[in-house]
C-alpha cells in the first residue's frame, strides 16, 4: 500500500495528464514527505515543457541527483549472534561453567605465546616453589597499590596466588589490568619466600592489516537513540534520516547503518523514569522507532543490537530485541535484529557491536580511565580480549555455559555505545568507534558528570577506513 503523501503526489501528476511508471514508485516512497509535493510539481512542469507525459525511475533519479551506483557492494553476513545460543543455566554451577569457559578460551588465545608451554597450575607452583622462572595464568581477582609496590592476586581452577610487583614500569601495567581479566605472569620466589612478578602478559591482539571492502561503500555507526525519553533528539534524528535520501555524495554511498543499543529508553529502567518519558510503554516506544527508521532508504541495511535500556533481558549476553513489542520492525526486509554483543561482516569488514555496559564498572575500578575517553576503555577491552570482565558489580552477567563475551575473533571495527560520548581511535589496526548518542544530557548524567556529545553521525568508508562525522545539531 502506498503512503498517503505518495498517493497525493501521484494524484497531482495524474490530474495533469501524466502516467507514472511503477519503477518510479519505490523512489517516491523514499523521498521525505515534506519535499515530495514540490519535487513532483517541479518534474511535472519540466516534462510538460518537453511534452513528455510519462514519469519513470530515470527521470526521478536524475532530477534528484541520486542515480545509484550499481557497483557499490552491500553484502553482509552475521558472523556471531548470541540470540539462539542463550540458555541461561542457573545458580553456582552456571557461573562455574561460565568462568571455566572464560579461562579455557583465553588460555587458548594466550597459548600462541612461546612462554605458554611453561605454564603450571597455581597449586603446583605454590607446592614446588622452584628457584627458576615460573609461569602461571588466571583471572585477576584483586590489585592494590600501597607505598611503592603493587600486589596482584590471580586465580586459576587450582588455587590463588599473590604476586608483588616492584618494577615501576611493570606496576603501570599491573594497575591497568581490569579486575577479573585473564593474565599470564612470570614469577620468581622472592627473598622473603613470597612470589614476585617479573612479567605480565595479556592475551592482547597482534598488529594487523584490516579487511577492507572492495568498493567505497559507507557505513554509519549510531547508538543510544533513547526513543521515548523526553531528552531524545527526535528532530535531529529525523534530519539524519532525511539526509540519507538527499543527493549528498556521502549519503549516496551509504549501504549500512549499525545501531549498538539503547534504541529505546525503556520502562522501569531507573527510579521515577516515567516522569522523563514521552512514550510510557515499550510498544509505543518501538512504534515510534519504526516510524522514524522506516524512512531509511530500502537500499540501506540496518543492524540493531540491544543495550541496557532495551527490552529482552538485562544480563549479558543480551538476545535481540523481542519481536513481540513490534513485529513490523522485525519484518522489514532491510532490518536485521541481532544480540549484544554480535559480529557482522559488511563487505568482508568484520564489525563487532557491543553496547558497552561494562564501561561503568571499568571506569570505576581502573586508574586513569574516564567516561570522556571511551576509546581508551575500548582499548583495554581488546587487550584483555574480553568485553565485560568484571563480575559482581553493576553489569549483570548471565550464567551461560559458554562465555560469549570473550573476544575470540578480532574485529576490523569495534563499535560501542553507552557512554554517550563520541570516541575514535585505532589500536593495532582495529578501528574503535564509540558512536555517542541522540539524547540530550539527562538530569542523572548531569548529576554524575557525564557530558554527552549527541547528534553526531559517524560514517566510515569501508574501503579506506576514513571516518566522517556529520553534525545534526
Ligand atoms: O548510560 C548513559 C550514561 O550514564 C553512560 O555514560 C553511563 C552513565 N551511567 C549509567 N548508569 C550509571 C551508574 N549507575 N553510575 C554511573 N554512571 C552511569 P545509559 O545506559 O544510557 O543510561
Ligand atoms: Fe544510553
Ligand atoms: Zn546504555
Amino acid at each position: 500500500m502506498l503512503k498517503k503523501d505518495v498517493t497525493l503526489a501521484l494524484n497531482y501528476a495524474l490530474t495533469k495528464g501524466f502516467q507514472i511508471h511503477p519503477d518510479a514508485l519505490k523512489i517516491l516512497e523514499d523521498i521525505d514527505s515534506r519535499q515530495l509535493q514540490q519535487i513532483i510539481k517541479d518534474i511535472v512542469r519540466e516534462k510538460t515543457k518537453q511534452k513528455m507525459f510519462l514519469i519513470n525511475q530515470d527521470d526521478l533519479e536524475s532530477f534528484l541527483g541520486i542515480k545509484e551506483d550499481e557497483n557499490l557492494q552491500n553484502e553482509h553476513k552475521i558472523l556471531f549472534d548470541p540470540t539462539p545460543k542463550i540458555t541461561s543455566a542457573e545458580g553456582v554451577d552456571g557461573f562455574n561453567a561460565l568462568f571455566a569457559s572464560r579461562f579455557s578460551k583465553l588460555k587458548k588465545i594466550i597459548s600462541i605465546r612461546p612462554e605458554a608451554n611453561q605454564l603450571k597450575s597455581i597449586a603446583s607452583v605454590i607446592a614446588t616453589k622452584s628457584d627458576s622462572d615460573m609461569y602461571v595464568c588466571g583471572l585477576v581477582s584483586s590489585r592494590s597499590s600501597e607505598r611503592n609496590i603493587t600486589k596482584l592476586v590471580v586465580d586459576d581452577q587450582t588455587g590463588s596466588i599473590e604476586a608483588i610487583v616492584f618494577d615501576n614500569e611493570l606496576q603501570k601495567i599491573a594497575n591497568s589490568l581490569l579486575i577479573d581479566q585473564f593474565v599470564m605472569l612470570r614469577i620468581v620466589v622472592g627473598k622473603n619466600g613470597g612470589f614476585v612478578a617479573k612479567d605480565i602478559i595479556t592475551p592482547d591482539i597482534s598488529d594487523r592489516a584490516s579487511n577492507r571492502s572492495e568498493t567505497e561503500t559507507y557505513a554509519v555507526f549510531l547508538s543510544d537513540l533513547h526513543i521515548g525519553s523526553r531528552y531524545f533528539m527526535e528532530d535531529e534524528l529525523n534530519e539524519f534520516v532525511s539526509w540519507l535520501s538527499t543527493p549528498d555524495p556521502i549519503a549516496r554511498k551509504i549501504r549500512f547503518i549499525m545501531i549498538a543499543g539503547d534504541v529505546v529508553d525503556g520502562v522501569g529502567i531507573y527510579p521515577n523514569q516515567d516522569k522523563e518519558l514521552i512514550h510510557q510503554t515499550l510498544e509505543e516506544q518501538l512504534k515510534k522507532t519504526q516510524e522514524i527508521l522506516e524512512k531509511i532508504p530500502k537500499n540501506i541495511k540496518v543492524f540493531i543490537s540491544p543495550g541496557n535500556h532495551d527490552p529482552g533481558r538485562r544480563a549479558l549476553p543480551q538476545p535481540a530485541l523481542p519481536k513481540k513489542y513490534n513485529s513490523e520492525l522485525w519484518e522489514k526486509e532491510n532490518f536485521f535484529m541481532v544480540g549484544n554483543p554480535s559480529m557482522v561482516s559488511l563487505n568482508g569488514v568484520k564489525v563487532m557491536m557491543f553496547h558497552g555496559q561494562s564501561i561503568d564498572d571499568i571506569v570505576k575500578t581502573t586508574p586513569g580511565l574516564s567516561y570522556d575517553k571511551p576509546a581508551d576503555v575500548m582499548k583495554h577491552l581488546l587487550r584483555a580480549r574480553h568485553l565485560s570482565p568484571i563480575y559482581g558489580s553493576l553489569t549483570p552477567l548471565a550464567p551461560e555455559l559458554e562465555d560469549m563475551l570473550t573476544i575470540d575473533e578480532v574485529p576490523d571495527i569495534f563499535h560501542v555505545g553507552h557512554v554517550h560520548v563520541v570516541g575514535l581511535d585505532v589500536y593495532r589496526g582495529v578501528l574503535m568507534i564509540n558512536s555517542g548518542a541522540w539524547q540530550k544530557q539527562t538530569p542523572f548524567q548531569a548529576s554524575v558528570g557525564v557530558v554527552p556529545t549527541p547528534g553526531l553521525a559517524l560514517i566510515v568508508n569501508l574501503k579506506t577506513f576514513k571516518v566522517f562525522s556529520k553534525d545534526f545539531n
